[in-house]
């Protein structure tokens, strides 16, 4: 299908962004012929603001966090006949003015997700917000069979046709981390495209432990899925078909929870089963694992990136007592960098 008459508008998320939703609206009605806001039980009149810009707005009554409103979303453009929506937040920290750079990449390649990336600017990324976004990609990509730039940029673009072929199950921050995952499971490329990196306002709604917590325990528990299988599997990787072994269980919120609690708690191990388990099974699965084998690294990598993961805390701690003392070593920086590969972008 020629994608020069495919149909898209923008969609945002939006919880309490009355200083910014106006701008943002109207920024994006430059580039997109309408634009839908879920107003997601805001109590300071951002729907209200959003309509005076020109925005749709659906309404959500109670607050249910970002990746329930992104469905909501997805659903009301399907139904308003949009083929492809370019998902932004909120808050200002996307550039409307970037918004040709996705049509122009929808347009070249219809079928891909693209994703937003703001890795060419890293000296304006907060220092803890970069290392966790680089430790993110590297788990994501894993999961996505592919490198992905920026696994945490809401500034996307996602094809409908593809959406509706992915069963979410997860909400909040997590759901935009499970639509890569399952989109590259599915065979999906998922594109980069370069946009501004704007850190200069302080309305964020995101908890810094326990939404890299829910974050993390979804990608692993999704990992260790992907694994269990592609043990199994001899030249072939896993891949995402809806209603899968992690589907069912997503859908058992009580299940669920206890699963993905097993496998955070179990993390530091998995990687190491795994890697036994490659070692007893070559001589009968030959070639199994291939999604990582494709990226050029082995288990041993992977145990060791996980593993600087628990000791990430020790190591931030004496940071900060030497430079207390008028150092400036950036030790976590410095880990960070050595242990967890960056991939190659191949596409
Ligand atoms: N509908 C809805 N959207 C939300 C909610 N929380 C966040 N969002 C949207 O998600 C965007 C990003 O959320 P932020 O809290 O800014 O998180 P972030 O941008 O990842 O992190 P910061 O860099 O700290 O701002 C916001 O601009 C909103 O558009 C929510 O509870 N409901
Ligand atoms: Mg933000």
């Amino acid at each position: 299908m020629p994608s020069m008459t495919s149909r898209i508008c923008v969609v945002i998320p939006a919880y309490n962004a009355s200083e910014t939703i106006a701008d943002v609206v109207r920024g994006a009605l430059r580039h997109v012929p309408f634009v839908i806001v879920a107003d997601d039980g805001s109590t300071d009149g951002t729907a209200k603001l959003a309509v005076e810009a020109g925005a749709r707005v659906v309404s959500i009554e109670k607050n249910q966090g970002k990746g329930h409103a992104l469905k909501v979303l997805f659903q009301t453009a399907r139904n308003e006949g949009c083929d492809a929506v370019v998902s932004m937040d909120a808050d200002m920290q996307h550039n409307p003015e970037d918004i040709p750079r996705f049509l122009e990449a929808h347009s070249l390649h219809p079928r891909d997700v693209i994703v937003g990336s703001r890795m060419h600017e890293m000296e304006k990324i907060p220092r803890g917000r970069h290392n966790s976004m680089l430790i993110a990609r590297f788990y994501i990509s894993l999961a996505a069979n592919q490198f992905i730039g920026d696994t945490q940029c809401g500034f996307r673009l996602y094809p409908l046709s593809l959406v509706k072929d992915i069963v979410l199950t997860t909400d909040r921050y997590v759901t935009e981390a499970e639509i890569l995952m399952k989109a590259g499971g599915a065979g999906v490329l998922i594109r980069s495209v370069r946009v501004e990196t704007i850190y200069d306002n302080n309305n964020s709604h995101f908890r810094p432990v326990m939404d890299i917590v829910a974050i993390t325990a979804y990608v692993i528990s999704y990992i260790v899925t992907k694994w269990l299988v592609e043990g199994v599997l001899s030249d072939r990787p896993y891949t995402y078909a809806p209603n899968n072994i992690r589907d069912i269980i997503g859908r058992y919120t009580t299940i669920d929870t206890v699963f993905q609690t097993m496998t955070l708690l179990l993390a530091p191990v998995i990687p190491v089963f795994f890697f036994v388990e490659q070692i007893l099974f070559s001589p009968i699965v030959k070639n199994n694992y291939v999604s990582i084998r494709r990226f050029n690294i082995g288990f041993p990598r992977i145990i060791l990136v996980t593993h600087l993961l628990l000791i990430l805390p020790i190591i931030a701690i004496v940071e900060k007592s030497w430079n207390a003392i008028g150092s400036e070593v950036q030790l976590v920086d410095r880990f960070v960098k050595r242990v967890v590969p960056s991939f190659e972008d191949t596409k």
